[in-house]
This record gives C-alpha cells, structure tokens and sequence, in this order.
C-alpha cells in the first residue's frame, strides 16, 4: 500500500456557550439580583505531531473536523461546560498550510501541537452586566463562532538510513524490495540519477547515485548528490560480492564520503555484501568476516541477497535496531 503523504482537511473549532438571563431566588426576598452564568469556550482544533509516517492514511481526504461546542451558562451563576478540544494527529514532518491565508507551520517534534481552529468565546450571562448603576440587568451575549479553515498537511520525509556504494552494487535492488518504491535498476553503472526515498515499516530509506573514485574531483556525477543524506541517521553501505576486492570498494567508497564531509563519515554503517546468491554461502560468510576486520568502526555486516528473504530480515533488523540505539545515543545527548 502506498505512503499517504498528503490531505486536505476542514476544520471547524466548537462554538462558544451563550451567557443567560437568570434570577437569584432568595428566602424572604422578591429579588435577588442576577445569576445567569457565562457560556463555556468552543474547543479548539489541535494539530498534534505523533512518530508515525502512515498516519494521513487514516484520513479521508476532503474530511471534516469538528470541535465540541461550549455549553450554554445556567442559573446560580453557573458557567457552561467548555467544549472539548478535538486532536488531529499528524506525522512528524507534517508541513501544514492554511489554505484560505496561506500561513504554515512545520511539525518537526513528538507532541508538538499547532492550534489550526481556535474555539469561538463564551457569551456573558447578565450576572456579567451588573453595575452601581444597573443592579437588574436583563442583556446577556451569545457565544462566538468558532474558526473554519481548509489545511493542506503535506508530509516531507527525512530519511534515516542512506544507501550509499559504487554504481551496480545493488542500492536500488534493496530499496524496491525493503520498501514501496518501485525504481529503476539496470545491470550497468549509474541507473539511478535521482535521490529516492522509500519507506520500510516505519524507516524512510534514500537511494542515491553510486559513488566512484575521484567523485570528489566531479567523477562519474560527483557526490553533491551526498547532501541529500545528510540528515539521515545511518549509513547502509553496499558492496557486491561480484566485485573482485570487495575491501578495496569499500574503501574507495569510505573515502569519497569523508572528502564530502567528515561528519556524514562519523554516521554509523551497516555495511552489507550484496548479492550473495553469486556466491557459495562459505565464500559469503569468508568476505563477511573479512569485512569486519576492514571496515572503519563498528557496527553490523551481513551477506544479502534480493533473492534470499532470510538475508532481507535480518537486515531490516540490523536496521531497527542501529536506529534504536541511534535514538537512544540521541536522546542522552
Ligand atoms: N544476482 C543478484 N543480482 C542483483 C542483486 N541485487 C541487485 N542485482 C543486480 O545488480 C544490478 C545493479 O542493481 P541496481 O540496484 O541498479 O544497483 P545500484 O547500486 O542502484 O546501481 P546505480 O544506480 O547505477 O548506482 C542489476 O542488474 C540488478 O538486477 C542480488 O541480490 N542478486
Ligand atoms: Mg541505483
């Protein structure tokens, strides 16, 4: 099922209570003055930021929120109930525009809320009205309307994991079998010209052109293209197992990254060795454990292939859980 990244909605926030005309009624006196309590507020229409990019799916596009009302004032000075406020849940990356202005807002954290439709005041009952002057006044007001709008909630994805690598190795195989993206893939070098994201359960993937030596000097097509995945998490690092000297790849690759920027190098990597099926499962697991002690830092490698499922799970694991520790390293600070 594709990604839902963009809706239309209408909101409308609750109108406000009316204020009423009331009498206090009071042993052994005629009149007691006034007791018409004011009306409640209108809830508010609240934009909410939650971690779950599928979320717009739950909508219908063109659909209506409505908040709750305020109630009505009562005697005895009472104030009417406000009306409850109604949460619209939005995945984080969620641009909102307000159509009828213009206005926008991004929602950028977890629990970050915008109020899109702001709830109408509670009118005043005549209790409010009492002056010096005016010890029986008979004016209460009406409650507010409540505000309507049309938003358009457009989802921007930011990547988590970056597929970087030499052309033919298998980037592009891997993202149109992890996740919904159905990309180009060709037996040469440079299929893919243009980043692409996809999204795998709940992590967004970017493919990227392939990298070659001298990039940084404008090789092939040169690696400014490095900046789309400069905001991601961590690094899948593909090499084929069709190469002749996978290490040699790896560091050429490695070295392309840290000539565009050192801080994109520091990422955490999971380095895989693609295509396995072309080789014997000994042969594969040898150029893992030769990898392991190659490879810059730490992190996962593992053999996989786009026709191997058991190879693709474990690699979505490894992804889950690189990015659970990238989330808890995070939020330590
Ligand atoms: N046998 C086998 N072939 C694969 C596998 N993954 C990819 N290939 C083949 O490798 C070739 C290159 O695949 P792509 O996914 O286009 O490689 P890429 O890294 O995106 O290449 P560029 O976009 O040019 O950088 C294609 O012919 C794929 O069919 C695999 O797991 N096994
Ligand atoms: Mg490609």
């Amino acid at each position: 099922m594709a990604l839902v990244d963009e809706r239309t909605i209408h909101v409308a926030a609750g109108r406000g209570g009316d204020g009423v005309v009331r009498w206090r009624r009071e042993k052994y006196k005629e009149f007691g003055g006034p007791a018409g309590g004011d009306g409640g507020k209108g809830g508010d229409v609240i934009v909410r930021g939650v971690r779950d990019i599928s979320y717009l799916g739950k909508y219908q596009e063109g659909q209506q929120f409505r908040a709750e009302d305020g109630a009505s004032g009562r005697g005895a000075s009472q104030h009417g109930k406000n009306g409850k406020d109604l949460v619209i849940f939005v995945p984080v990356g969620s641009v909102l525009t307000h159509v009828e202005s213009g206005r926008t807002y991004e929602i950028v954290r977890e629990g970050e809320e915008v109020v899109v439709a702001r709830g109408g005041r509670g009118g005043f009952g005549n209790e409010h009205f009492k002056s010096a002057t005016n010890q029986a006044p008979k004016e209460a007001t009406r409650g507010g309307v409540g505000e309507r709008g049309t938003w358009h909630i457009e989802l921007r994805l930011i990547a988590d994991a970056g597929l970087v690598g030499l052309p033919n190795a298998g980037k592009t195989s891997l993202l149109n079998v992890l996740t919904n993206a159905r990309r180009k893939v060709g037996a040469y070098a440079f299929t893919t010209l243009e980043p692409a994201l996809g999204v795998h359960y709940d992590i967004v993937l970017a493919d990227i052109p392939g990298l070659i030596e001298g990039a940084a000097q404008g090789k092939g097509l040169g690696h400014a293209f490095l900046r789309h995945i400069a905001r991601t998490r961590v690094l899948v690092h593909c090499v084929s197992l069709e190469e002749e000297d996978p290490a040699r790849a790896y560091r050429t690759v490695r070295r392309e990254i840290a000539a565009y920027n050192p801080a994109l190098a520091a990422k955490r990597e999971i380095l895989v060795l693609t295509k396995s099926d072309t080789v014997t499962p000994e042969a594969a697991a040898e150029a893992a454990a030769r990898m392991r002690r190659v490879r810059a830092g730490e992190g996962p490698v593992l053999a996989v292939s786009i026709l191997d499922d058991d190879s693709l799970k474990e690699l979505s694991k490894a992804l889950h859980a690189v990015l659970k520790e990238e989330d808890s390293s995070a939020s330590m600070g």
